[in-house]
């Protein structure tokens, strides 16, 4: 009888898309933010700025740092980005502020705010090189997966990374239950590409699956990591099959997304509108097969040079497309931003953008209580 029950369980479950989450000892609030993630697919798309809680600018294009409370879409649109990014580029070298200049101390602080106000965090890594750490994420070293995969030294430090990101994520605590904050952690990203050292040109497809594997069952079963949600994103890709060709597994990953920017506008906004909706399409059809939630991690126009581009660029992109988040890159300095600001062009279609097209903020997002167990 009982088989039999089991049995009929099963059938149900496999035509019904049951996502499962990888880490099965997720904290009740990672396994609550994960199914409020499923469950939003199609009815809403929540939006995300790099580093947007750190630091922005101001209507006269001049940059502010480290103000509480602040942030550019809270100043044009009266709340935070639903989803706050951020990276842990440098963590590793132990140093008192990442790559771009965010204090830790900072992050850890915005992220648990972030938290307690009900909307996201999601960490990306810009690593230094394992095996020679005075090397930049950027820095061509070839070989450094397979020297690591196959060196114990390499692994071993490596690993020593790996705890330091552990002990960064098992930091953030909400100060008044005591609980872990829920995070989507997305590391070596865009590696179609070969500007990273993980990039395509640096390994095969089967040693950075290898390497991906080794990194979460590492931070999971070593670090007693049960606070993140692992997302695989690309960057651009031609076909599902390039997509998934260096694509780890899906007990290794819980959201699938892809990183993808407007160069050469106005010229390109055709082809780009077209490209992306044509890989959303792919990846909506990706997430339903593998059952992941799914998102554009990184997107932008530098310096949003475009007065409607979020009308008229993004929205036919994000419209149908099932995606969980669209997150822009960082406004990091006056030539180099992504999110409108204060007296921007395109800061009125961004709010335009926001109220036509069910694009969450973080008020919507804390209304969808994510975090309620
Ligand atoms: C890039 C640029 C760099 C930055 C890097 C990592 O896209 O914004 O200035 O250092 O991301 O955040």
């Amino acid at each position: 009888m009982k088989a039999k029950n089991t049995f009929f369980l099963l059938l149900c479950l496999i035509p019904c898309g049951i996502m499962a989450q990888i880490d099965k000892k997720a904290t009740p609030l990672t396994k609550q933010l994960y199914t409020s993630l499923q469950q939003l697919q199609g009815r809403g798309i929540l939006f995300g700025h790099q580093d947007g809680l750190a630091y922005g600018l101001n209507p006269d294009g001049s940059r502010w740092t480290g103000e509480p409370g602040r942030s550019d879409i809270k100043t044009i649109t009266g709340e935070h980005p639903a989803v706050a990014g951020w990276d842990l580029g440098h963590l590793e070298l132990d140093s008192t502020n990442n790559l771009d200049g965010v204090p830790f101390e900072l992050m850890r602080q915005r992220i648990i705010e972030q938290h307690q106000r009900g909307g996201i965090s999601t960490l990306s890594w810009h690593l230094n090189n394992p095996i020679d750490p005075n090397k930049t994420t950027w820095d061509k070293v070839e070989f450094t997966i397979p020297r690591i995969l196959s060196d114990k030294t390499a692994l071993k430090n490596y690993q020593v990374w790996l705890g330091k990101v552990a002990r960064f994520v098992q930091s953030l605590r909400d100060p008044q239950s005591g609980e872990l904050v829920p995070l989507i952690f997305r590391p070596y990203h865009e590696h179609t590409g070969s500007w990273f050292w993980w990039g395509a040109d640096h390994c095969s497809p089967e040693e950075y699956q290898q390497f991906w594997r080794m990194t979460v069952k590492y931070l999971r079963k070593k670090e007693k990591v049960h606070n993140l949600i692992y997302a695989y994103s690309t960057d651009r890709f031609n076909s599902p099959e390039h997509y998934l060709e260096r694509y780890p597994g899906d007990r290794y990953a819980d959201l699938i997304g892809f990183d993808i920017y407007h160069r050469n506008a106005p010229s390109s906004n055709e082809q780009f509108v077209k490209d992306t909706r044509q890989m959303v399409t792919w990846l909506k059809e990706m997430g339903k097969e593998h059952k992941k939630i799914t998102a554009i991690t990184e997107t932008g126009l530098e310096q949003v040079t475009i007065p409607n581009w979020w009308t008229n660029i993004v929205a036919p992109i994000v419209q149908g497309s099932d995606l969980a988040y669209v997150l822009v890159w960082r406004n990091g300095r006056p030539d180099h931003y992504y999110a409108p600001y204060p007296s921007q062009p395109s800061a009125q279609d961004f709010l335009d953008f926001v109220n036509s097209f069910n694009i969450l903020l973080e008020r919507k997002t804390a209304a969808l209580n994510f975090f309620k167990k």
